[in-house]
């Protein structure tokens, strides 16, 4: 019997964090064996947000190489760039016949992200539709992503089930698979708020590719609080997400950590977790740094991948077009 499919993109909006790293990225690689994977650079999803033609190839590059890094094999898995495959596009405009403004209008990121801009564009309010074609494409049953990604999810199921009912069953309705512990990284600044690439504190968040001093600086300064005990609870959120980042690099549960540290000071915990994320990240970056200047080697691996994403979405489109009206060419 086929495996099933799993799918999962990231944005080059930036250099990666430790937030996409623990929600998506690091969970990538072990999927490989048990399913069909697909994992793609979503380019035309970043262009949502303005980027600088030069950083966003820079980017989309640097993400190659740390899927590789991470251990993504293109032997394996489809590892592609979303521009490649045009049927996202086509059918990202079909999703959208279908989709609600109302619905698409109360999507979390959708409001955020307007609500910082000086100019509401049609591209953030339409990405979530975007991302379904993206996901439905493959006939996904799963997509291993943060839970900042929940509500897109829903909003993928319900435009699936709403082409299969009015078209018949067309699509497969894929699940949201996140982490147990580290779903949802916050900000090691404002721990209201999620680790955000595009933050404009760096010291808000842990880049993937960060040199030793920077991590142990950035932790150093996260804000706790003065309570002065470690516990995990919500009235201490700066721990207790600086708790679920040790957790999610070591083999260490959260009651482990907490009763490994609990007469100790946050002084001690903080080195301690330094030396954690600095230990964890140093052969990604290691195998980062060998494969990234691999020009003809990225290239080879981002070809090959998109020709076989294209066939694939070739023949969901092809069932799309015929079942929506469309004369075939
Ligand atoms: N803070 C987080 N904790 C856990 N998972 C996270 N993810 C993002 N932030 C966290 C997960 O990373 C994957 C890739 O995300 P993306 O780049 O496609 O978009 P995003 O969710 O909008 O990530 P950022 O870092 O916040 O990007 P910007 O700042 O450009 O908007 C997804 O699986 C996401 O859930």
């Amino acid at each position: 019997m086929d495996k099933k499919v799993v799918y999962s993109g990231i944005q080059p909006s930036g250099s990666l964090t430790i937030g996409n790293y623990i929600g998506a990225l690091s969970n990538f690689s072990e999927l490989q064996e048990e399913y069909n994977c697909l994992y793609c650079i979503v380019d035309m999803h970043a262009i949502t947000m303005p980027q600088e033609p030069k950083n966003l190839r820079k980017n989309t590059l640097d993400i190659l190489s740390l899927y590789l890094a991470c251990g993504l094999d293109p032997e394996k898995s489809i590892i592609y760039i979303q521009s490649h495959v045009p049927e996202h596009a086509e059918l990202g405009w079909v999703l959208n016949t279908i989709a609600s403004m109302g619905q698409l209008q109360r999507m979390t990121q959708f409001k955020d992200k307007s609500s910082k801009s000086k100019e509401v564009l049609a591209g953030i309010l339409n990405y979530p539709v975007l991302m379904a074609a993206d996901i439905l494409l493959y006939q996904s049953a799963y997509v291993p992503v943060g839970e900042d990604q929940r509500q897109h999810i829903e909003l993928t199921r319900d435009l699936a089930q709403k082409f299969n009912s009015r078209y018949s069953d067309t699509f497969t309705i894929p699940d949201i698979m996140t982490p147990k512990v580290g779903a949802r990284i916050m900000s090691l600044q404002d721990p209201q708020y999620k680790m955000s690439k595009s933050d404009s504190d760096e010291n808000a968040f842990i880049l993937i590719l960060d040199d030793e001093n920077a991590i142990r600086r950035k932790i150093k300064r996260a804000v706790t609080d003065s309570e002065g005990v470690i516990r995990y609870s919500t009235e201490q959120p700066g721990l207790k997400n600086l708790i679920d980042i040790y957790s999610s690099f070591s083999k260490l549960s959260v009651e482990e950590i907490v009763e490994k540290y609990k007469d100790l000071g946050y002084g001690k915990f903080k080195e301690d977790l330094a030396e954690v994320v600095v230990e964890r990240l140093r052969p990604v970056q290691e195998r980062f740094n060998a494969i990234r200047n691999d020009k003809e080697y990225l290239e080879k691996v981002y070809t090959e991948g998109a020709q076989k994403a294209s066939a694939l979405a070739r023949k969901t489109l092809r069932k799309v077009y015929k079942k929506v009206g469309f004369i075939p060419r």
